[in-house]
């Protein structure tokens, strides 16, 4: 049953059609499909396709824009009861999280964000296009344990690398982890910029939040 909602509501984002995006996410939430399983199913599967399609020339910008736009309306509705199924009162850290400098990719980098803090986890999401200084003057203001990029172009993911220097020369490295992800990211870039760990997705950033501040795996 709830496999072809997830259908129909992964086709409703290759289609651009937005309310039937939202429609068909209350339906999932209403009949109690778990939140991830909505995201993975149905959201991302959907957002995938459209890549795909924007990759070989199917799409164009315009389609990419009314996909992103509907996914995030579905997100404003998932994001709430992710974070009621995990209710967890002690902080488990605190994270400073936002897209690099010049690049505007926002869903990830909000997922992971939303995650981590229905883990526990303190989040303070600077946002998109972040210029190297705010990672840096945020994690100070905020005294972050986790410092998390995300960066989806090939063309901004160096700014990762100059924000880990910005933190070395900034005297906060030592007492900062360094989180990376996004499309173009791998476990090899993450090794080469001197980050402590790279993760495939939101699930993944998790864990390797958990293991990187110390708080176990579970
Ligand atoms: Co853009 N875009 N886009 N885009 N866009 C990509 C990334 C692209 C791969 C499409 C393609 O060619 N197939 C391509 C990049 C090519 C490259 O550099 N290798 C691309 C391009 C070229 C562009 C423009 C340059 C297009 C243009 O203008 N000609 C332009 C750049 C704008 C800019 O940033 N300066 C552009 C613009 C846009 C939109 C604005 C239209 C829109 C974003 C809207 C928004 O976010 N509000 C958009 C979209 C939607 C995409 C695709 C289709 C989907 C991205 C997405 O949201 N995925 C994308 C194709 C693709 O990725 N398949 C594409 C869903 C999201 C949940 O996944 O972000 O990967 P993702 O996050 C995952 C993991 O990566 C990981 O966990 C997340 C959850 O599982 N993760 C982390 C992410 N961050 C993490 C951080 C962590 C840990 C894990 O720790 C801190």
């Amino acid at each position: 049953m709830s496999t072809d909602l997830l259908a129909r509501l992964s086709s409703s984002l290759v289609d651009g059609d937005p309310d039937a995006v939202v429609a068909l996410t209350r339906e999932a939430i209403a009949t109690d499909v778990p939140p991830m399983t909505i995201i993975d199913g149905g959201l991302l599967a959907g957002m995938s396709i459209v890549g795909e399609k924007y990759s070989c020339g199917e799409y164009f910008l315009p389609h990419l824009i009314v996909a992103a736009n509907a996914m995030k309306q579905a997100m404003a509705l998932v994001e709430p009861e992710l974070r009621r199924r995990q209710q967890v009162f002690e902080s488990a850290g605190t994270v400073v999280i936002g897209t690099v400098k010049g690049d505007i990719h926002e869903i990830g980098k909000s997922l992971v964000g939303t995650m981590l803090s229905a883990h526990g986890f303190t989040v303070h999401d600077l946002g998109v296009d972040v210029p190297i200084e705010r990672f840096v003057s945020a994690a100070r203001e905020h005294d972050a344990t986790l410092v998390g990029m995300s960066a989806l172009l090939t063309t901004t993911m160096g700014g990762q690398r100059k924000v880990i220097e910005a933190l070395t020369a900034a005297g906060l490295r030592d007492r900062v982890k360094v989180m990376v992800g996004g499309a173009p990211v791998s476990e090899r870039w993450a090794e080469q910029i001197g980050a402590d760990g790279y993760a495939e997705d939101a699930v993944a950033a998790v864990a390797l939040a958990r293991r990187l501040v110390g708080a176990g795996n579970g």
